[in-house]
């Protein structure tokens, strides 16, 4: 009922495609039906909160003008009340404050109850930060450079799909923000949330370069976390990219890992978990560098020195805190209950291909 108000009535004209107050307040990046429901009731508001201001400042102007004191006073009659006035004033903003009662509210289930027959993801967030968790299992394996060390994912979503987002974080209080969708939603730890959108089309002229889906058109939003977070929270970040639904189950279905060696498995993980605080290039971010890591003597906070071998980087997955790398601070959560043995033995392997401190033994590799 609402909507076809707001759709076909007066108020429709304001909101038209290119509307220029509408883009110099959200700039024309917005994209999904939520992203419209919301510039609309904003706009809405917006006018009506104009409206008001120039009538009530206007009032106020003329009346200071018209009833200034003047040198011999006359004592003006007031009437006690005004019924109709008094009936009007009343009744009117209620309907007006309803009316945006109910839009807020209708945009607020929009963005936590899913649309039907949505695709479900896992988000999970953790300082500092995402992953999403695709309905094979999947993750997606791919990054980019946030600066000069950070790193940050790639999701993949596909376009025009509704989608539904079931949220937990390993830590503190996140808060899931992709700024054109214009919705946020908290991400809190010990408790799901949820998070459900419709996508929007790709607009652009952008076309993936490289890899086995090269010319597959595609659009980029940012994705932030919006709930302070600590240290790192301004770099909480990734890029969502639009692509067709069909080359999204694609992209996907490439990315399920199965069959993997466990050097390969290693290097997997290690860019879904650890690539946000470690680098394999020898820079220093959150954490120290893995390249030449294992097997070098590492120096700790309390002076002491070990080498890097299997059970200390064991050690350092389960329990980071228990000896921390001098420079460093204890900004390791502990992976135990996320990463298995398996994963775990696997990443050794990883981290053994990528340092020239790893001598194997005779005959091994
Ligand atoms: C939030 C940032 C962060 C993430 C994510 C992270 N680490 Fe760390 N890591 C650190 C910091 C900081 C240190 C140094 C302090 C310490 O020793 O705990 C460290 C140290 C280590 C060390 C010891 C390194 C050395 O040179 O002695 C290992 C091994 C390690 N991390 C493994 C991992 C693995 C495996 C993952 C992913 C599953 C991971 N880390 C994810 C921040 C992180
Ligand atoms: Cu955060």
């Amino acid at each position: 009922m609402m909507t076809s108000l707001f759709e076909h009535g007066l108020l429709s004209a304001t909101l038209a495609e290119g509307n220029a107050l509408r883009d110099f307040i959200f700039g024309t990046g917005g994209t999904g039906h939520h992203a419209e429901m919301v510039e609309e009731t904003f706009a809405w508001i917006f006018w009506i909160s104009a409206f008001f201001f120039v009538v009530l400042m206007g009032l106020t102007v003329l009346w200071s003008v018209q009833y200034k004191r003047r040198a011999t006073p006359v004592a003006l009659v007031s009437s006690s009340h005004n019924t109709v006035l008094e009936t009007l004033w009343t009744v009117i903003p209620l309907g007006i404050l309803a009316v945006m009662f109910f839009k807020g509210f209708q945009g607020y289930l929009d963005l936590s109850v899913a649309p039907a027959g949505a695709i479900e993801m896992d988000v999970r967030a953790a300082k500092w930060d995402w992953r999403i968790i695709y309905p094979n299992g999947a993750e997606s394996t791919e990054r980019e450079k946030l600066g000069s060390a950070k790193e940050i994912p790639i999701f993949y979503m596909p376009a025009e799909t509704p989608v539904k987002l079931r949220m937990v974080s390993n830590d503190v209080l996140h808060s899931f923000w992709v700024p054109d969708f214009r919705g946020k939603f908290d991400v809190m730890p010990n408790r799901y949330t949820y998070y459900g959108f419709t996508s929007g089309p790709i607009k652009g002229e952008k076309k993936l370069e490289a890899g086995p889906f090269a010319g597959t058109p595609y659009q980029d939003h940012w994705l932030f976390c919006a709930e302070y977070c600590g240290d790192s929270h301004s770099e909480m970040a990734a890029v969502v990219r639009m692509v067709p639904r069909e080359t999204w189950a694609k992209i996907v279905d490439s990315w399920s890992g199965a069959g993997l060696t466990p050097v390969e498995k290693g290097k997997r993980l290690y860019t879904i978990q650890c690539a946000s605080c470690h680098s394999i290039d020898g820079s220093k971010n959150t954490g120290p560098s893995w390249k030449d890591a294992f097997g070098k003597t590492e120096t700790f906070t309390d002076g002491t020195s070990g080498v890097v071998d299997d059970a200390y980087v064991r050690e350092s997955i389960y329990e980071p805190a228990k000896k921390l790398v001098a420079g460093y601070g204890p900004q390791m959560a502990s992976f135990k209950g996320i990463l298995s043995e398996d994963d775990v033995a696997a990443i050794i392997e990883y981290m053994k291909t990528i340092s020239v401190n790893h001598k194997p033994a005779e005959g091994q590799k």
